[in-house]
């Protein structure tokens, strides 16, 4: 699985605290192969990051087909441990309800 790891551009933190970090430091523990994509440190340049996920914070993860998986950096991190990055790939891989699209055919809890 070819992915992207969108995130900030302080590489050079190390801490477990850090959200990109963790997410960075569990992939590379789970032998994911990813690309690193590094944005701009500051929240008011990342114009390109909320076109892509619909939010301005970082870590993002891109799929091979484009599609987007944003959560918490510790949900993140515990989906890659737990082995279930790809289950995220899709439609809907959105960490909340306002930045996830509706499902196709969705009728945005209008329904009976
Ligand atoms: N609670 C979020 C925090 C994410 C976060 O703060 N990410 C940093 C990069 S490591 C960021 O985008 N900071 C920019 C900002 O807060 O303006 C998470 O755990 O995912």
């Amino acid at each position: 699985m070819a992915i992207k790891l969108h995130r900030c551009p302080n590489l050079w933190v190390k801490i477990s605290a850090h959200p990109c970090w963790k997410v960075q430091k569990t992939l590379d523990e789970q032998g994911v192969e990813y690309e690193l994509v590094k944005g701009p440190l500051r929240r008011g340049k990342r114009d390109d990051l909320e076109k892509l996920s619909g939010q301005r914070l970082y870590p993002v993860i891109e799929f091979e087909d484009g599609s987007i998986y944003r959560e918490e950096a510790a949900d993140m991190a515990k989906t890659v441990e737990e082995g279930k990055l790809s289950e995220k790939a899709g439609a809907g891989a959105l960490g909340g309800p306002d930045t996830a699209p509706p499902a196709e055919g969705s009728t945005e809890g209008g329904g009976a």
